[in-house]
């Protein structure tokens, strides 16, 4: 299966908003899969299209403790929103960096699964934090977005440095 290249911060490409997907093809399917690849071999619990430069409205996640249970959420939307936790994350565009972002405590999400039938799954923990990241990629944004300035210049700085070291 074909590996795909993952974009880095800061890509321009990584900023594009993603277009809904009208069928799940075979070809939706196949990009679902390659992603599936990608995302264990970069060692990741998500990854979203538009971090291997495709501008399909999908991600794909798995949360599972022995990371295999993968999943493939088409046109996700977030229709239900709860409280709100603050946990550690990483991104595989913006490698060597993490830190402490706000996301609600629990969704309800709805998308199309690799089947093309709709479904909705409630979701808690890591797996609501990480539906959250992958549904900001396809909106064009990263989770260093959601910090405060001062915050984001410093990791910036530090991310420039680990690129440079790289
Ligand atoms: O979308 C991505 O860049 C993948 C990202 C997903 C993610 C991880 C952690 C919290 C939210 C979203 C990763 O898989 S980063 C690698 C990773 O597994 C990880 C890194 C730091 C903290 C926890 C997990
Ligand atoms: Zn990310």
């Amino acid at each position: 299966m074909a590996m795909l290249d993952i974009l880095e911060f800061p890509d321009p490409r990584l900023r594009q908003v993603a277009a809904p997907v009208t069928t799940v093809d075979a070809d939706a399917r196949a990009l679902a899969e390659a992603m599936i690849e990608t995302m264990y071999a970069a060692k990741g619990i998500g990854l979203a299209a538009i971090q291997v430069n495709d501008r399909r409205r999908v991600f794909v996640m798995d949360t599972s403790p022995g990371q295999d249970q993968p999943q493939v959420f088409f046109n996700p939307e977030i229709i239900e929103r709860s409280g709100a936790q603050v946990g550690e994350e990483g991104c595989l565009s913006i490698p060597g960096v993490v830190a402490d972002v706000e996301r609600a405590d629990a969704i309800k999400v709805r998308a199309l699964g690799l089947d093309g039938q709709a479904f909705e799954l409630e979701a808690d923990g890591l797996s609501a934090v990480c539906i959250q990241h992958e549904i900001d990629h396809l909106d064009g944004k990263v989770f260093l977005d959601r910090l405060s300035p001062l915050k984001r210049r410093m990791l910036q700085k530090k991310y420039q440095k680990h690129r440079q070291q790289a």
